[in-house]
C-alpha cells in the first residue's frame, strides 16, 4: 500500500550527530541542571538569570551546527512526498527549518516545532511570539506590553504543547507515523504513537536503542539517525 499521510515525530536523537546534547544522555542533568531548575515556569520566576542564562547559551550554540544526513533525508522526502507531510519536532533547535530551507518542500508539508523555538521569544503579557537571534537579559523588556518581559518561547514542564489540534487531526488521519530519535519520556509527544495506532497507521520508531514506547510500535530500525533515515527513506 502506498502511503499518503505521513506524520513524522523527532526528538533530541535526531540532531545529536550534529553536535546537540540529548536530554537522557547524562545522568539525569541537562547540560549540568537539573530539568526543575532550567525547564519550568517556577524555574525562571524564581531565578530569571539562571534561566535566561541556560537558554542563551542553547541559542548561542546553533551558529556552531550544522543539519545532519538525518534532517536533510527528511527535507529530500518532504521535497517529493506527494501526499500531506507533517514533521513535528520537539527540538527547539532550528536544524529541520535549514534543512528545508535549502531543499524547498512540496505543497502538503508542514512543520511544527511543538515545543518551541530557541531563536524565537515571547512576551510574558500578551504571549506574542517574535524572532529573537539574541541573548535574553534576565528582566529583558517587552516591545509588546510597558509591563512586560520576554522569554524564551519555549514550552516548558507543565505547560501545553503547541498546535496540539493540528497534530492530533493529523495523526487522526495518517495512515504512516515514524518516530525518530525520542525517549518516549515526555508526554503528549509519547502518546502519538498510540493515536497513529488507533487511526489504523502503520508505526515505525527509528532509534538509537528501543525507547520507552517501544512496544507500542509496529516496526523498528535501530541505529544512528544518520544511517538508519536515510535508508529508511531512500
Ligand atoms: C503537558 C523544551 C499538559 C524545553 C521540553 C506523569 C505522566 C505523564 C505526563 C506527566 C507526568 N508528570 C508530568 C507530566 C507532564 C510532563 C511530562 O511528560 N513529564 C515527564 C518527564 C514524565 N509533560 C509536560 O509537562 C508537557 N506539557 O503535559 O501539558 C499540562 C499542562 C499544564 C499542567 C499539566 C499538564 C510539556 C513537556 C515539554 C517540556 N519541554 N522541551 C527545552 O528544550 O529547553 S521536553 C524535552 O525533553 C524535549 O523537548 C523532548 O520533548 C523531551 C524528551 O527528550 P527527547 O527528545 O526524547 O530526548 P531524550 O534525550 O529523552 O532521548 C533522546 C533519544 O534519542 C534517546 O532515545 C536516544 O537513544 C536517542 N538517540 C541518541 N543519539 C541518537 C539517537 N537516536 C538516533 N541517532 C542518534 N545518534
Amino acid at each position: 500500500m502506498t502511503h499518503r499521510n505521513l506524520v513524522i515525530l523527532t526528538g533530541s536523537g535526531i540532531s545529536a550527530e550534529s553536535g546537540v546534547p540529548t536530554f537522557r544522555a547524562a545522568d539525569g542533568l541537562w547540560m549540568g541542571h537539573r530539568v526543575q531548575d532550567v525547564a519550568t515556569p517556577e524555574a525562571f520566576a524564581r531565578d530569571p538569570a539562571l534561566v535566561q542564562d541556560f537558554y542563551n547559551q542553547r541559542r548561542r550554540q546553533l551558529a556552531q551546527v550544522e543539519p545532519n544526513a538525518a534532517h536533510q533525508a527528511l527535507a529530500e522526502l518532504a521535497a517529493r512526498w506527494d501526499g500531506d507531510l507533517l514533521l513535528v519536532t520537539q527540538n527547539v533547535d532550528d536544524l529541520h527549518d535549514r534543512a528545508h530551507a535549502s531543499t524547498p518542500p512540496a505543497a502538503g508539508f508542514e512543520l511544527i516545532h511543538m515545543h518551541g523555538e530557541l531563536l524565537k521569544a515571547q512576551c510574558t503579557a500578551t504571549g506574542q511570539v517574535l524572532d529573537w537571534p539574541g541573548d535574553l537579559a534576565p528582566d529583558q523588556p517587552s516591545p509588546f506590553r510597558p509591563k512586560g518581559r520576554l522569554r524564551p518561547h519555549i514550552v516548558w514542564f507543565g505547560e501545553w504543547p503547541l498546535r496540539m489540534d493540528r497534530i492530533e487531526a493529523a495523526l487522526a488521519a495518517c495512515d504512516l507515523f515514524v518516530s525518530i530519535g525520542t525517549s518516549g519520556a515526555v508526554y503528549p509527544a509519547a502518546g502519538f504513537v498510540q493515536l497513529a495506532n488507533h487511526a489504523g497507521a502503520r508505526t515505525v520508531e527509528l532509534n538509537l536503542e528501543p525507547s520507552l514506547g517501544s512496544r507500542f510500535f509496529d516496526d523498528a530500525r535501530y541505529g544512528p539517525a544518520t544511517e538508519i533515515v536515510p535508508a529508511f527513506f531512500a
